[in-house]
């Protein structure tokens, strides 16, 4: 097996449905990758010595996703020189607030890049493109995957200006 180059670690396996998304892409991308459920308050001593091999293993980037108190990417963060993308998880309360909150305000030195609520895709396009940047084959797929993200909304524009907006919205909610 290679070593991956990207380690996703979850708070819990109730954060596995959103952050299968993260995982997703990077297959998409052909990416090495783990994943891991880890606490930070749960499983402290785990999440710390998996912060600290992280990166003696040969992981480039760590993508942490958490809700509630969510400080998992944060207590990461501080114990590795990896960069980390943090995904808020939407949970029961102050509809994803309190994750969004517990992520972004990290203290000055120790960043988290961190994503909007439930942007697990975005966190694996992040990783992608930080990779890419010494990968010109990835760049390369990169270029690709916007021309198509491109022609799909050109697509619906063309759709729109076709059909008006009356039967767009009918057609829309038929296939939603
Ligand atoms: C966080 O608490 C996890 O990341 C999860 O989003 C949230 C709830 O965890 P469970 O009670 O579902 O295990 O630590």
């Amino acid at each position: 097996m290679n070593t991956p180059l990207i380690s996703i670690i979850l708070g819990s396996d109730s954060d596995l449905p959103i952050m299968q998304e993260t995982a997703q892409i990077l297959e998409e991308f052909n990416i090495d990758y783990e994943i891991k459920i880890l606490s930070a308050h749960r499983t402290p001593k785990e999440a710390f010595d998996f912060a600290q091999n992280a990166a003696n293993r040969g992981v480039k980037i760590i993508i942490a996703g958490a809700g509630g108190a969510a400080h998992l990417a944060g207590i990461i963060a501080a114990l590795t020189t990896l960069p980390v993308i943090g995904v808020p998880i939407l949970g029961k309360s102050f509809d994803g607030l309190d994750s969004l909150l517990s992520m972004v305000q990290m203290p000055s030195g120790i960043p988290v890049a961190t994503m909007a609520v439930n942007g697990s895709k975005n966190a694996g396009i992040l990783a992608v493109k930080i990779l890419a940047c010494s990968n010109p084959e990835l760049t390369k797929k990169l270029t690709e995957y916007q021309q198509k993200l491109a022609q799909t909304v050109s697509n619906k524009n063309s759709k729109l200006q076709k059909i008006g907006y009356q039967q767009y919205i009918k057609d829309f909610l038929n296939k939603n």
